[in-house]
Parts: structure tokens; C-alpha cells; sequence
């Protein structure tokens, strides 16, 4: 509740979107409580923020749990920063129980996870784990036209005795505790998701370009409308998305008009496209079929894609899995596999170290929302079976 003041939106939310004031605001206050914690806290060139509980092995490759502070614009007061600060509590739990692991326990906060401000997310994640280059995310620009690169350097000058640490360094595991974001295990009645994988994903950019009108005189058959001809296609790629069992996820989230103006004829509209599906190779061939509608034209207005992101459906490995499974267990927490719909950083990091998720219940499934909200009880049962888990990876 104290973080959700930063970036605090009147309808009880939070907008504390990637490098932004409130994200330092936020930043500073982790910082505060870890070095409390006794804490060695560390950051990387990409902006990620990492806290570490020394083990009694420092060589040993560290076990790593955590997930992100930024939000969407009008956020919920879980998305991401639950898993950070169920990391924390974990760790702190440790450490007053005078336990002292074998490998490092590291508590990581990714930057940019949403890819609202800066499109695409997880950069941080992917920068780490070598996904992603550093100079294809620096110099995204967001839309005041400040680049990525320019953010984190204001970001470095407001901590700047916090160390650098190395890029892509070896981790054993990583464990994110995360809301489920949608409404199957409060549904079931059940406390803890042991998360199976995440589906797939990709992202384009469509820029749709026309030409300045009056609205007032220019001829139907001679208007090269810009925003009509996204329209319609964007009605086609609907019409192509449309599945019976629902699966297919494909969202419109961002429309820029240009000059935006209501008596010109739109010369330019840009949109965004995030299209979802459990299975891969469906995935590939939707997207694909995206492209192909792309190559039209549409009202006499030239379209052009770029493709942004895209990422397989994945299966986090089981032994991570039945670790999660038995804790909970042994807790008497209920539990049930589940998918993940939704995107996490441990994507990233599952391409590097054995990986897993922990889901609690939220509210109605309700996020990207700000009546997000989540029970104290499936949270503090979130943060329990968390500890277990690391202990069960690190000691
Ligand atoms: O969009 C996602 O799936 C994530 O919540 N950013
Ligand atoms: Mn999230
Ligand atoms: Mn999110």
C-alpha cells in the first residue's frame, strides 16, 4: 500500500510508468528498505535494480526471485510490484530466521516490464538474459520523444553510487511470485497457480499513412483517409482473430491520429497490435496472415508493419514446478497448474536458469485496471510458499 503512493491516481491505482519520476520515487524507497535489510544492492546499464543476501558460498551462481515496479498507465496496485515485494518480505524472512543460505538470494526489479511509456517490454529482462541488445532498446524513443538511453541516464544520476553489475551474469534460478491476471484460481477456490508456461506473443507497430483534406470539400472518391483505412483494417484483422474457444488475444491498445485535427482528414494513423495464443505455431500462422492483410491497400492510403516483438508459447521445467507443487503442499495451500496469458520477465529469464511462477487469486481476474486488488491472505500465502521455494533452491 505505502508503494502504491507512488504514482497514486485519484480512482485508487497507480501510473508509475518505466523511468519516470515516480518509478525513481519508488526505486529510492526499495533502496531504502534493503539497505535496512543489510542488503547489497547493485544496478545494471539497462536500469535493472538488484538486492542481494549474501550466501555462505558468494561464488556459488545466485538464486534469484523478483519481477517490476513499472505500471501501465492506469495500472493496478499488484501488477509486477507484488513479486518485488514478495521478494523482499521472503528475503527478510530468511534472514531474521538467521538463516543463512549456501547460494546468494537476489531480489531483481526488471525495468520497463510493460512497455507502455517504451515499446517493447521487458527490456530490462531481456537485456539481462541477451535476449535483446542494449542499443536496440536505447534508443526507443517514447511519445515526448525522450529516448530510453536519456531516461536511464537521469534514472543512474539520481543513484549514483549504487554499483554497476555485469550484463547476462550466471544465475542457478529464478522464481516470480506474480497475480494471476485473470479469474481461474479465485474461480476454483484455489490459493497458489504453479505455473505451467506462458503463452506466446507477438507485437507490430501499423502506420497507416494518407494525405491532409478539408473535411468540409474534399471529394469521397479523391480522400486518402488515413484513419478509415485503419479501420478497416483493423475490422479484418478482427474478423481474421475471431476463434470459437476464444484463444486467439488480439488488442488494439494505442491509436495516434495525425494532425488529429476534427475538421482535416486524417494524413496518419498509427497503431499498435499485441496478438496472443497458447499455441506456437498458431500464433506464427496469425501473424503471418496479419502481415499478409497489411499488403493491401486500403481507402488509397499506404500501410506499412513492423514487427516489434515475438516471442513461442514456453513450458517452465518441471522440477521447478513440483518444487512449487510440494511447498504448497507441505503449507496445506491449495494449488493447481495454470497457464500464464499474460507476459512476465521470467520469460526472459527462462531462457537462461530453471524458472517457475507462483499466481495468487486477484479480484474478478480484473488487471491492467486500477480496481485491481488482491486478498492479504492469497498474498501472504503467495510470500509463504515464495520462502520455501528459495530456500529449497538456495540452502
Ligand atoms: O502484457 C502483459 O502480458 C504484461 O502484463 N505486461
Ligand atoms: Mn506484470
Ligand atoms: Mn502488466
Amino acid at each position: 500500500m505505502e508503494m502504491a503512493q507512488y504514482g497514486r491516481t485519484p480512482q485508487g491505482g497507480v501510473n508509475r510508468q518505466a523511468l519516470s519520476t515516480e518509478d525513481a520515487m519508488a526505486r529510492r524507497v526499495l533502496v531504502t528498505w534493503a539497505e535496512l535489510l543489510g542488503l547489497t544492492v547493485g544496478t545494471d546499464v539497462v536500469g535493472n535494480l538488484f538486492m542481494r543476501l549474501q550466501g555462505t558460498n558468494p561464488e556459488a551462481a545466485p538464486v534469484v526471485t523478483g519481477s517490476h515496479i513499472d505500471s501501465q498507465p492506469t495500472g493496478g496496485r499488484f501488477d509486477g510490484v507484488y513479486g518485488v515485494l514478495a521478494g523482499l518480505e521472503a528475503i527478510q524472512a530468511i534472514r531474521e530466521a538467521g538463516i543463512v543460505p549456501k547460494r546468494s538470494l537476489e531480489l531483481a526489479v526488471w525495468m520497463n516490464e510493460e512497455g507502455s511509456r517504451f515499446a517493447p517490454g521487458m527490456m530490462g529482462s531481456s537485456v539481462f538474459s541477451g535476449s535483446r541488445t542494449l542499443d536496440s532498446v536505447l534508443s526507443v524513443i517514447d511519445a515526448q520523444g525522450i529516448s530510453v538511453g536519456q531516461a536511464l541516464e537521469e534514472i543512474r544520476n539520481e543513484f549514483p553510487d549504487i554499483p554497476l553489475w555485469p550484463l547476462e551474469r550466471r544465475l542457478h534460478a529464478y522464481i516470480e511470485a506474480h497475480i494471476e491476471q485473470g479469474p481461474v484460481l479465485e474461480r476454483e477456490g484455489i490459493t497458489i497457480g504453479v505455473v505451467t508456461g506462458i503463452q506466446g506473443k507477438r507485437t507490430f507497430r501499423v502506420s497507416v499513412s494518407g494525405e491532409e483534406a478539408h473535411a468540409g470539400t474534399a471529394a469521397r472518391s479523391e480522400r486518402r483517409d488515413a484513419l478509415l483505412a485503419a479501420v478497416e483494417l483493423i475490422q479484418a484483422i478482427k474478423a481474421l482473430c475471431e476463434d470459437d474457444e476464444d484463444l486467439v488475444k488480439f488488442t488494439v491498445g494505442r491509436l495516434d491520429v495525425k494532425p488529429n485535427a476534427p475538421s482535416v482528414v486524417p494524413a496518419e494513423a498509427v497503431f499498435s497490435i499485441d496478438l496472443r495464443h497458447p499455441d506456437s505455431s498458431k500464433l506464427q500462422s496469425l501473424g503471418d496472415q496479419l502481415l499478409d492483410l497489411c499488403a493491401y491497400e486500403y481507402e488509397r492510403c499506404a500501410v506499412s508493419i513492423q514487427e516489434l516483438s515475438a516471442a513461442p508459447s514456453l513450458e517452465f521445467p518441471d522440477s521447478i514446478r513440483s518444487l512449487i507443487r510440494r511447498t504448497a503442499e507441505d503449507q496445506s495451500i491449495s494449488c493447481m497448474d495454470i497457464l500464464s496469458k499474460a507476459g512476465h520477465d521470467a520469460r526472459y529469464l527462462h531462457y537462461v536458469c530453471d524458472t517457475g511462477m507462483i499466481f495468487i487469486p486477484c479480484k474478478d481476474g480484473i488487471s491492467h485496471n486500477e480496481a485491481e486488488s488482491a486478498t492479504e491472505r492469497d498474498l501472504a500465502d503467495g510470500a509463504r510458499v515464495l520462502v520455501g521455494v528459495l530456500l529449497g533452491l538456495s540452502t
